[in-house]
């Protein structure tokens, strides 16, 4: 019966960790998946989350099924934390949340919702973007096109190229937008130029995917949400797929929602029917632990504290070595200028490497990166830089 299956490509990113596994190099280093990692190369539990834990543990009553649409209590503060509690959008009731397992998972739901509501409707993404993006949308049935993101000349984004292309795209086209922390580029809009794409959304009646999965990554939990405020301007309608994998360091236990913002009360109440179709036609409702652990935090205060303290230390880290790993490049003679890569935001760095030096690193000195040349800043630590500078000098020397 499986005769004609035929051996699935491995994914283009996970698929390195096994490579990475697998190599018995003992100065390896990953710098591949997005996943952060202290100093000493660990993906922490942070402590407010098991501290959450324990509470939860002690206080757990059922296992019951949870709602198909999950936790409200979730759904509530995941609302909050990208809005503020007095947004318009809040206070007139237009926002509907569901909570799904992961980003990926309010990718999907959103990618089934729209196949079902807006037949027809093409959806615009970046180019480079998340290879899952592309992947998620097609299989639920949405015809893609690409907007230019990247300025190769100049590392940064390709601002008129994004605008002039979306400016073909028709009334209730969709636009996926990286909220902060563009993967794989780390290049994000400034407040001016999100103004722009807001117009442009506004004008010409473009429906605005927000992929939010590295809140607090960039500047911090406000800052980060500027565009997202931005484009929430009144009456505008949007759908936002948040993670919680990388702010609250639950990568595993699958955390995410799917928020739309529709025109009023009534239409959001007719989404939401919707939703819970899609999703229990799909995985019929979501796992309650992660959630439960992030509704905790969110809602206590202490834990609330916790929690922005250790998220700023994560980001203060990344930054830190963004500036370590661009002076250890200048100091050990390299030619080409790697000064952009502080500019950038996130977990993420464009570094401009070609496939050929990606695989020249790899298979020279056992050093990880995305074939896009896309480098996990925080797997870069004091003990491996000076190794990976010296990788990087040999492969564009
Ligand atoms: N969107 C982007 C841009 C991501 O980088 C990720 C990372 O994994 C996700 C969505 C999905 O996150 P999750 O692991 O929560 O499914
Ligand atoms: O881009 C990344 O590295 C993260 C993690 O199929 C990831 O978003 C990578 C690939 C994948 C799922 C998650």
């Amino acid at each position: 019966m499986f005769q004609h299956v035929e051996t699935a490509p491995p994914d283009s990113i996970l698929g390195l960790n096994e490579a990475f596994r697998n190599d018995p190099n003992p100065e390896k280093i990953n710098l591949s998946v997005g996943v952060y990692k202290d100093e000493q190369g660990v993906t922490p539990v942070l402590k407010c989350v098991k501290e959450a834990e324990k509470r939860l543990l002690e206080g757990e009553t059922t296992k019951s099924y949870l709602p198909i649409d999950g936790r409200a209590g979730y759904n509530n503060a995941v609302r909050t934390l990208m809005f503020g509690s007095d947004h318009e959008v809040i206070t007139a009731k237009r926002a509907v949340t569901v909570q799904t397992p992961g980003g990926t998972g309010a990718l999907r739901v959103a990618g089934d919702f729209i196949a079902d509501s807006f037949p027809g409707a093409t959806l615009w993404h970046s180019q480079p973007t998340w290879p899952n993006h592309p992947s998620i949308f097609t299989a639920a049935g949405l015809k893609l096109k690409t907007y230019p993101y990247f300025n190769k000349a100049t590392n940064g984004l390709d601002f008129d190229g994004m605008l002039g292309a979306l400016q073909g795209a028709g009334k209730g086209d969709v636009v996926l937008l990286h909220g902060c922390c563009h993967n794989p580029t780390g290049i994000d809009p400034t407040p001016e130029q999100w103004k722009a794409i807001a117009d442009l959304i506004q004008e010409k009646q473009l429906l605005p995917l927000l992929d939010f999965a590295y809140q607090g990554f960039g500047d911090g939990l406000v800052e980060d949400a500027i565009g997202l405020r931005e484009v929430a301007r009144p009456g505008q309608e949007m759908i936002i797929c948040s993670s919680f994998s990388k702010n609250f360091g639950l990568y595993n236990e699958r955390v995410g929602a799917m928020t739309a913002v529709a025109a009023n009360e009534a239409e959001a109440t007719a989404v939401l029917s919707q939703l819970k179709k899609v999703i229990r036609s799909n995985y019929s409702n979501p796992p309650t632990h992660g959630a439960a652990v992030v509704e905790t935090v969110l809602t206590d205060d202490g834990l609330r504290k916790m929690w922005e303290d250790e998220l700023t230390h994560m980001r203060d880290r990344i930054n830190g070595i963004r500036k370590l790993f661009v002076d250890k490049i200048s100091a050990c003679g390299i030619d080409q200028d790697f000064s952009f890569i502080q500019n950038q935001k996130g977990m993420f760095s464009f570094s401009g490497l070609n496939q050929m030096q990606v695989d020249q690193l790899r298979s020279d000195m056992s050093i990880y990166i995305v074939g896009s040349g896309r480098i996990n800043v925080a797997g870069i630590s004091e003990a491996n830089v000076d190794r990976l500078c010296e990788g990087i000098k040999k492969v564009t020397s």
